[in-house]
């Protein structure tokens, strides 16, 4: 083989945020720049000689042009086998499920999940460890630091591969495999549900079903497994086909966003549920007929019933929830008296405890779910998690949700996002949340008295590790809270979350609006922030 060394400029904006490195395509496009960032990685990594790399992505915009790129600095590197999803494509917890189930090395994962693709949107790229896993801090530290001072990377001279053809071939001795992106996970999915009890549902009518693949990469996954293996109508799947730019639209399942699906599932024509994914396959929105579920809910409804799913039927082991999600899955730990983990946000955060059998089910308020099943959340798998349960139960969506909050209480919660804020303007905002939070505790508003204010760190209970400044947290006596956050995955000035939620016990009073319902606290969160008055802006961009 023969290998190039390429002399390289180092750029100094390659450290990887929330889940990997997410720039705009044309970053992304500058000369040496994706190169540069990859051969970052395998300098930091060790022994990988001879060994396997799984290597997929979303189908976004630049896919197939990274995938050659990495195909050679790989093969340069001393891989001994990529292990490629057909036409570039791996959904996120494919890629996962592919690591693990042919113990590779790792892989590189090319998306910006919910982000919008196209020329002049976004693109990314993620390192998983071998177990499947996004790459925990003091990898993606290491990729950072390697990349301020890189100054060479290396490339092998060898011709573009035929992403579209399945089978193995070898190429200067390096084993290039393409495999279909679905029959693993197919499989997988499997041997977790009772898949004859889902086409019984299905076939008999009682089970009818609308998912929306938002023309990103669960498209041929849900086509596969929803209307060939489980026999759901063709047209229960809408935007199936996976496009470059995503038809142009924000691959985000929220109600905003997911608008068709959104239309039908609060029609008169509703099925009996719905369900959206994002770019990379990972997110999941469940909703019934004119009902849609939160995803902290969600997560509390799913951790409640899992031992009614063939895979989790011996029960749980413990939970985790990311922290600005809602303490919903708390009361059902409590219950089932099973530890309950808050960790920060970032599902690189689960993957130390679920390696450790410490929790089986996780999940964060941004629409991701997932178990030990994989180490990455995954929309279908939630999706087919709901549809056993309806199907198990023969519960509407909504006699669910409500039998859910009659016994535990709801947790009524919502999130705010001011988008695209100017970096500075963010910046002090959150300088002048911290400055309040020694003078918070014990202070009253209205009927919500400070029980703690602080900026959350945590411990990881498995290797002792530190992750310092992981959002600012205002909790109050009545178990209230409020919860500020910069996003880590936007590549536009700083996004602002706000979290919001209140508990309410009262089964008379779950049917509020949450907005309406959390309307004290809404206000209280713009007194500690200031984001309209700092900014101008009236309303948030997207509430979920
Ligand atoms: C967001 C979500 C977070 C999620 C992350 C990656 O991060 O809040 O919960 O893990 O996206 O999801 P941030 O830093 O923007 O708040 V995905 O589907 O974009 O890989
Ligand atoms: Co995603």
């Amino acid at each position: 083989m023969q290998i190039d060394t390429i002399t390289t400029q180092p750029y100094n904006d390659q450290n990887p945020g929330t889940s990997g490195l997410r720039k705009k395509v044309k970053i992304f496009q500058q000369p040496g720049y994706l190169e540069n960032f990859v051969q970052s990685i395998f300098d930091s990594l060790e022994d990988f000689t001879g060994k396997t790399l799984v290597l997929g992505g979303d189908g976004r915009y630049f896919n197939r042009v990274a995938i050659q790129i990495i195909i050679k600095i790989a093969a340069a590197n001393g891989f001994g086998e990529l292990i490629i999803g057909q036409g570039g494509l791996l959904s996120t917890p494919a890629a996962s499920h592919i690591i693990r189930k042919y113990s590779a090395f790792g892989g590189l994962i090319l998306s910006a999940s919910h982000n919008p693709g196209g020329p002049d949107e976004d693109f990314g790229i993620k390192y998983n460890v071998s177990n499947g896993g996004p790459a925990p801090e003091k990898y993606t530290d290491a990729f950072f630091q390697r990349s301020l001072t890189i100054d060479s990377y290396k490339t092998a001279k060898i011709e573009d591969v035929d992403l579209d053809s399945i089978g193995s071939q070898l190429i200067d001795g390096v084993k290039i495999t393409i495999i279909d992106p679905v029959t693993d996970y197919a499989e997988l999915m499997q041997s977790i549900f009772d898949f004859n009890l889902l086409k019984q549902s299905i076939s008999s009518g009682y089970i009818t079903l609308l998912f929306d693949a938002m023309s990103a990469i669960t498209g041929p996954y849900a086509k596969r497994i929803l209307v060939d293996i489980l026999g759901a109508a063709p047209e229960s799947v809408i935007n199936a086909e996976p496009l470059e730019d995503f038809g142009g639209h924000h691959p985000d399942p929220n109600l905003a966003h997911a608008h068709e699906l959104a239309e039908r599932m609060f029609s008169d024509a509703a099925p009996t549920f719905g369900a959206a994914s994002d770019g990379d396959g990972d997110r999941n929105m469940i909703t019934g007929s004119n009902i849609f579920v939160t995803p902290s809910d969600s997560l509390a409804i799913m951790a409640a019933n899992a031992h009614l799913i063939p895979a989790y039927a011996k029960g749980l082991s413990g939970v985790a929830r990311s922290m600005p999600t809602s303490q919903a899955v708390d009361r059902v730990a409590a219950n089932y008296n099973i530890p309950c983990y808050e960790t920060p946000t970032g599902w690189k955060f689960f993957g130390n405890l679920l390696d450790a059998g410490k929790i089986t089910l996780c999940g964060e308020e941004s629409f991701g779910t997932g178990s030990d099943h994989v180490r990455e959340k995954d929309g279908l798998w939630a999706v087919l998690f709901w549809l056993n349960l309806i199907a198990k139960k023969r519960q509407s969506v909504a006699d669910i949700v409500h039998e859910h909050w009659q016994k535990f209480g709801r947790d009524i919660y919502c999130r705010h996002d001011y988008e695209a804020i100017e970096t500075p303007i963010a910046n002090s905002l959150v300088e002048h949340l911290r400055n309040q939070l020694p003078m918070l505790p014990g202070q009253s508003f209205g009927k919500y008295v400070v029980k703690y204010a602080d900026e959350f760190s945590y411990s990881d209970p498995v290797d002792g590790s530190v992750s310092k400044n992981q959002g600012i947290r205002v909790g109050f006596e009545n178990g209230s809270r409020i919860v500020f956050r910069l996003s880590g995955t936007g590549t536009v000035g700083a996004t602002l979350r706000i979290y919001i939620e209140r508990f309410e016990p009262d089964a008379t009073q779950h049917d509020q609006d949450a907005q309406e319902a959390l309307g004290e606290l809404i206000v209280l969160a713009e007194q500690f922030c200031e984001i309209k008055k700092r900014t101008g802006r009236t309303e948030p961009d997207v509430i979920t």
